[in-house]
């Protein structure tokens, strides 16, 4: 089995990252897939427009992944501009996809919503992420539930461009999504998100997580009442929690006598213990940015190998570039 999946470099990695994708990422690794993760940049510049701060993040981002146990020799890490054929299989995408498919995008119409301007390219991004995932002949991307919808409009954008060429060029690879982890929801209760500032950073300063988490909006249940179900707090402490403390946190939660802060002080807690190993080797990776630099390097190498072909196989059914040599 082949596995293609990316993360955009556009702000710190989140415990929404860490739960709904890259913990699939480990365990996949361990499961003799062939695994391509990318650090999508170029989906990025959507929201970034700083060149310097962009390439940092991009290799903040591979520190990250690599502190948490992603191992670039096991699989391909690299980043998504490196691969030219991404923007050209992209564009070709673009020329078969209907506008309306774009605008019904949830992500799309939330970051409207929110005061987010409406580029081209925010419109575009299930286009580009179609690229990113049809290119290498994947069987499956491991995304959290939020990207659920993307990759349906993604396989259906596949499946129109196989239609229009009349043949079987481009294979719509399945969702890997974790049921029991959904959506994580950020500090304010909707989906956490690097662009909604309600993320806890997994690498942020501890002092500041847990300013963050004491800062979670709660009401004035007193200590010994029950407390109202659909707060991010009891969510966030179960997603961090074995199934049975995670049970004991319900139960407790609803009988009454454990206040918001002993919650707060747990989650604070778990998500320390959680990844301290990480973070002591995320500290030491930042000494070594140019290993960093060459496995990403080699990463992209191995995914342009599988990416030149496919894009041979597509440019020529489209009439698009030199055809391969005569005789
Ligand atoms: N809250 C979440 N719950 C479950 N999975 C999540 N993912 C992101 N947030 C959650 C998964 O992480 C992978 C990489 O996501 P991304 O870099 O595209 O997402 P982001 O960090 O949340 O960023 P946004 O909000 O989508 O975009 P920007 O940067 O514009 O804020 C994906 O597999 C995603 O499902």
């Amino acid at each position: 089995m082949r596995v293609v999946s990316g993360i955009q470099p556009s702000g710190p990695t989140h415990l929404g990252n860490y739960l709904g994708a890259i913990e699939q990422f480990l365990d996949l690794q361990t499961a003799a897939a062939e695994a391509l993760y990318f650090i999508a940049d170029l989906h990025a510049l959507t929201t970034v427009h700083d060149g310097q701060r962009l390439h940092a993040a991009s290799l903040s981002l591979a520190a990250d992944l690599v502190a948490l146990g992603l191992d670039p020799e096991r699989v391909a890490l690299f980043r998504q501009s490196d691969i030219p054929e991404v923007p050209a299989l992209a564009w070709l995408l673009a020329t078969v996809t209907p506008v309306g498919l774009l605008e019904r995008g949830h992500a799309y119409k939330d970051k409207l919503a929110r005061g987010l301007s409406g580029s081209a390219g925010l419109l575009t991004y299930p286009v580009l992420m179609a690229a990113d995932i049809l290119l290498y002949d994947a069987d499956a991307v491991p995304v959290g539930a939020d990207q659920q919808q993307h990759l349906e409009i993604a396989r259906e954008i596949g499946t129109k461009l196989n239609r229009k060429l009349g043949a079987l060029l481009v294979k719509p690879p399945r969702a890997l999504v974790k049921p029991a982890v959904a959506i994580v929801p950020g500090l304010d209760g909707t989906k956490m998100s690097k662009s909604y500032g309600n993320t806890l950073d997994l690498f942020a300063d501890e002092a500041e997580l847990r300013r963050r988490i004491m800062g979670i909006q709660t009401d004035s249940t007193p200590v010994e009442a029950p407390k109202p179900l659909g707060s991010p707090l009891l969510a966030l402490l179960e997603l961090l929690s074995s199934p049975e403390e995670a049970e004991e946190h319900r139960r407790s939660w609803s009988a009454g006598g454990v206040g918001y802060a002993a919650y707060k002080h747990r989650l604070a807690d778990r998500l320390v213990e959680r990844f301290s190993a990480a973070r002591a080797q995320r500290r030491r990776l930042s000494e070594r940015p140019e290993l960093l630099e060459s496995s990403l390097r080699r990463g992209a190498e191995r995914a342009r190998a599988i990416a030149r072909e496919v894009w041979g196989r597509v440019s020529t059914a489209a009439g698009i570039g030199s055809p391969p040599a005569f005789g």
